[in-house]
């Protein structure tokens, strides 16, 4: 069996909606175990070092303020290397609007890298992800539950059209207050947090 490091990024672990649907996926459990859950806010040295492969890219100081400006949901999972593989596939593909259609990235994510979720491709990276994040977090207990509905609404698609106009210039500033007024109405966050929602998202289209 091989670890794999999962975590509920910010678009996913407070998009109410999302998340829900995102973890009935995963609760199913279907040939792989949650092994552990919990929330946590990762340093901004560990997302450096954690996608340390990504250094230099334009992207990458987007990159480490979406994963370390708020608490996020770590976890561990054990599945075999081949249901590893049909989980990545499941995900689906890394930027949105390349994913496939169907898969949890296509259904959830918004825009460009905001991709709701992080598992580990491979056995290999899955060991040395668990090594690395065993540091801060101790991955050997479910500490969290989440809800598999959602009372809150689900605008992924509206987001994404509107992220979209952001990221090409267009109404900018009408897209980005709905964007903000979308986001409000998806999470249960409020001042600071959801002010920081907000940056992250709004961050990933300039
Ligand atoms: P994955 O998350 O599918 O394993 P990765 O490991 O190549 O993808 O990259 C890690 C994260 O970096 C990815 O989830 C989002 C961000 N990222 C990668 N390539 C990107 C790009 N071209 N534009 C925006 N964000 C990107
Ligand atoms: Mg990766």
């Amino acid at each position: 069996m091989a670890d794999a490091l999962l975590i509920f990024k910010p678009d996913s672990a407070y998009r109410l909606a999302a998340r829900a649907g995102i973890w009935g996926w995963l609760a199913s459990e279907r040939d792989w175990n949650v092994e552990s859950l919990e929330w946590f806010q990762p340093p901004a040295s560990l997302i450096e070092s954690h996608y340390d492969f990504l250094q230099g890219r334009p992207f990458f100081p987007w990159l480490v303020d979406f994963m370390s400006a708020l608490p996020v949901v770590v976890g561990r999972i054990t599945a075999s290397e081949e249901s590893l593989k049909q989980m990545r596939h499941e995900l689906g593909e890394t930027q949105i609007a390349k994913s496939r259609p169907g898969s949890l990235r296509e259904r959830y994510g918004i825009y460009g890298g905001l991709n709701c979720l992080h598992l580990s491709d491979a056995p290999e990276t899955g060991a040395a992800e668990v090594k690395r994040w065993s540091d801060f977090v101790q991955l050997d207990q479910v500490k969290v539950r989440l809800d598999d509905s959602s009372a809150k609404p689900d605008h992924t698609y509206h987001l994404r059209s509107l992220a979209t106009q952001v990221a090409g210039g267009i109404h900018t500033d009408l897209a980005s207050q709905m964007i903000r007024e979308l986001l409000a109405e998806e999470c249960d966050l409020g001042g600071a947090e959801l002010e920081a929602l907000c940056r992250i998202t709004l961050g990933a289209l300039s």
